[in-house]
């Protein structure tokens, strides 16, 4: 009857940023693994929102199951259920329940049907007509006048939702329900004061705005990251691993060499697969020699080749014919707040442009879309094209920023590119310098 009573304590989860791609997915899935091996408990790697199709590929390729999809990481009432306190069978003789709940310390305990569903909270207090009207404890806990005074948490509602309330009640813990009025629990108030039980680690993102929603609620313990620095102090010290490299799945590739540690076939061909999609295959500009060296080790113990993994990543279905323009315009897009401006940078990789001209006007209407509901003042899609080396830019909002761009506007009202792979390293900071 006590399921679920073993929480998940001390779950630590790696995790990149929202609308994740391979690189994010493939170094948060194999940093946990090196983490694992370096023997930490409980570690996890998640995919924030909807597994694209392209890393899809990837865990197939090498016969993995791939990184749980999460919404978010908000921490719910279910995970702060103190595990400790003993929840009371209603069948159970009284007397036995006394004495559990005198040994428990507790004022109070929650009593279950044998379905599960609460019933009520057995306290001494309420018990004292029975004592004096009876005497009588051979009967079902269940048969005792319980209480049900105190608010009763459901089991999703989110820990920042109730907890106000919580820490103002007159009552010290709380039980714990699901949708079908089970009992899962109870949560001490004191847990609403306490750290939550979870743990994370940021890959190829360091920023909690770009980060899975609810990221801020746990504490970052680790970070490693080939993004600009816009981390908040933080209280305790963590685990910075930052490095000007082409790629993150780099960055862990040469944590499992520090570690002295090699990479299984299968973890160094995911690593190898966001190596090659975040360098293009080392066509990027954002490409370092040591993208290069760690791609050929990776190779050796893959026994793939990058090529062999970019064809495959680039021949699965492409966001412009497989998704609907707002999933391709959100599939990859990031957020920032520079100099008094709200903008979103979105980008695909399309080695058919054609493709993206014939969608051009519902991808417009979607930025535009996206702009207004997010209170943007720009919003804009950078189409790339990694096999011949450029790209080029939807632009929608702003009309001073638009005039300051640097580019020439080709066919199709289309900003053109030349040589711009990077959204990060040639596309952000030109955007940056036409801000006013
Ligand atoms: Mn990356």
């Amino acid at each position: 009857m006590c399921y679920n009573l073993r929480m998940a304590f001390r779950k630590i989860y790696v995790c990149g940023h929202r609308n994740p791609d391979c690189d994010t997915i493939m170094s948060a899935y194999a940093l946990a693994d090196l983490r694992r091996r370096t023997g930490w408990q409980n570690v996890e790697a998640l995919c924030p929102g909807r597994l694209p199709p392209r890393a899809k590929w990837v865990f197939e390729r090498f016969g993995l199951q791939p990184p749980r999809s999460r919404a978010d990481v908000y921490v719910r009432v279910r995970d702060i259920v103190c595990p400790e306190v003993p929840i009371l069978p209603a069948d159970q003789p009284l007397i036995n329940s006394l004495r559990t709940l005198e040994s428990s310390g507790e004022s109070s305990l929650p009593v279950a049907a044998a379905d599960g569903v609460f019933l009520g909270m057995l306290s001494p207090a309420k018990l004292l007509p029975l004592f004096i009207a009876k005497g009588d404890l051979s009967i079902p806990t269940g048969g005792a006048p319980l209480h049900r005074e105190m608010p009763i948490l459901q089991s999703d509602d989110r820990v920042h939702d109730v907890k106000a309330m919580a820490i103002r009640n007159a009552h010290n813990h709380f039980p714990v329900v699901d949708a079908q009025g089970r009992l899962l629990g109870t949560v001490l108030k004191r847990a609403f004061a306490e750290t939550p039980p979870f743990r994370m680690i940021l890959v190829d993102h360091n920023e909690t705005a770009q980060g899975i929603p609810g990221v801020d609620e746990i504490p970052v313990i680790e970070v490693v990251d080939h993004h600009r620095v816009s981390f908040a102090p933080t209280a305790e010290p963590i685990r910075y691993t930052a490095d000007v490299v082409g790629s993150t799945c780099t960055i862990v590739a040469r944590m499992f060499r520090g570690a002295g540690l090699r990479p299984s076939k299968q973890i160094a061909g995911v690593l190898l697969a966001g190596l090659v999609s975040d360098t293009l295959l080392f066509l990027s500009p954002t490409t370092t020699e040591v993208d290069r060296t760690l791609a050929a080790w990776l190779e050796k113990l893959s026994g793939v080749t990058g090529k062999e993994l970019m064809d495959g990543m680039m021949s699965v279905g492409s966001a412009l014919t497989s998704l609907t323009p707002a999933q391709a315009v959100d599939s990859d897009r990031k957020s920032y707040a520079e100099s008094g401006y709200k903008f979103s940078l979105a980008q695909l990789e399309e080695s058919n442009f054609v493709l993206f001209h014939r969608q051009l006007d519902a991808l417009g209407a979607e930025l535009e879309r996206v702009r207004t509901a997010e209170g943007l003042d720009f919003a804009a899609l950078l189409v790339t094209d990694p096999l011949r080396g450029h790209s080029e830019l939807l632009f929608r909002g702003a009309e001073t920023v638009r005039r300051a761009l640097p580019w020439r506007v080709g066919a199709h009202g289309l900003f053109n590119l030349p040589g711009v792979l990077s959204r990060k390293k040639q596309l952000l900071p030109e955007v940056l310098s036409c801000l006013p």
